[in-house]
């Protein structure tokens, strides 16, 4: 009998021993990757058993020595153990992946909070009051008549018999930009533009923004304009009272009255201001802040058309005659909202804006 060396008894090695092996090593993988929670360490220790020079290789090698008829049963628990610790790597893998989305979550989003709406935007108080205007005048058949802000002293001052040297040109408080250009001081110019344009009859609104030189509370250097014309064969003062007292009526949505004083504009004769009962106290409150006990508040000024006027845009006067009126949206909409200084229109606050 020959000596039993080493190296002969290592040759020979069970298919059962090696499949023990092989399952206590997925077993001990198993146990090992339990408690591991940093993607680092679970790659290093997939390396240590699945590596080139990993346990698995190592254990792989014996396959060798197993006998040949034995070695497919081997293999396949050894590519079943490998799947395992594969599927084991990429489970554990996604599982931390989760939990750290989750904690992500947990710390960013407080599901239990009440959402955010976005504020939907809505359309600026003088724009809103601007449409209304349009569309309360459209009712009553009045046309849309715009023009140019940057206007010759002709269309803004000359046709509206405001010759130079007239008294009423520093009333204005005019922008000039030369001697013959200015900054419109009224859309009137507009009205005088339409005029010229098209013949009788004539009934238009020109709404738009207007400059004079004044800044206090209730003025500003820019502010809005509505004026209305309405000329036609028989248009009397009454026409102006009927439209002017519907304007009051829609716009402030209640039964208010409005009254004449007579004033000089030298574009009109008569010439009147409008005065409307006071929408606050009704006249009823001889401390009320807003009309000052009056029971009446100033919204513009109006009057019949002066033949002058219709003399230089061509009109017959003894056929035509005509009424006239300028009012601030500005105002308007500080009566109607309680709104005490102009400047809150023009500068953005939304604190401001938002409450209209
Ligand atoms: C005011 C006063 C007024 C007019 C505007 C006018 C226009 C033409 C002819 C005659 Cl084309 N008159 N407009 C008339 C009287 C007053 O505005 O206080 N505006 C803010």
């Amino acid at each position: 009998m020959g000596a039993v060396t080493a190296s002969s008894l290592e040759f020979i090695v069970s298919a059962q021993e090696l499949i023990v092996r092989i399952e206590e090593l997925g077993n001990q993988f198993a146990a090992a990757i339990e408690p591991l929670t940093d993607e680092q360490e679970i790659r290093n220790l997939q390396a240590q058993y699945m590596g080139r020079k990993g346990q698995v290789s190592q254990l792989m090698k014996q396959m060798g020595k197993v006998p040949a008829q034995d070695r497919r049963t081997v293999g396949e628990v050894f590519n079943r153990v490998k799947e395992g610790i594969t599927d084991a790597v990429a489970a554990r893998l996604d599982a931390l992946e989760e939990a750290a989305q989750a904690a992500d979550l947990a710390r960013t989003v407080d599901v239990s909070l009440p959402g955010r709406r976005p504020r939907p935007g809505h359309l600026h108080l003088l724009t809103q009051v601007h449409e209304e205007f349009r569309a309360i005048f459209s009712e009553l058949g009045f046309e849309l008549a715009e023009g140019p802000q940057i206007e010759t002293d002709f269309h803004c001052f000359e046709a509206l018999a405001i010759p130079k040297g007239h008294p009423a040109r520093d009333m204005q408080d005019t922008f000039y930009i030369d001697d013959d250009v200015v900054l419109r001081t009224h859309t009137s110019s507009v009205q005088i533009r339409t005029m010229q344009s098209q013949p009788p009859p004539v009934k238009i609104i020109s709404p738009g923004v207007v400059y004079r030189r004044d800044d206090d509370p209730t003025h500003s250097p820019m502010f809005t304009q509505l004026e209305g014309l309405m000329v036609d064969e028989g248009v009397r003062f009454s026409d102006l009272h009927g439209v002017l007292r519907h304007l009051v009526r829609r716009f402030f949505g209640e039964a208010l009255e409005i009254r004449f004083r007579p004033s000089y504009f030298p574009f009109v004769e008569p010439g009147a201001e409008v005065d409307m009962q006071c929408s606050f106290c009704k006249g009823g409150d001889p401390s009320c802040r807003l009309c000052k006990g009056t029971g009446w508040l100033e919204i513009g000024g109006s009057g019949m058309v002066d033949p002058d006027v219709f003399g230089h845009v061509g009109y017959d006067a003894e056929r035509w005659t005509g009424f006239a009126f300028g009012m601030g949206m500005e105002r308007m909409a500080m009566l109607r909202h309680g709104v005490n200084d102009i400047k809150l229109y023009y500068e953005g606050d939304m604190r401001f804006l938002r409450q209209f």
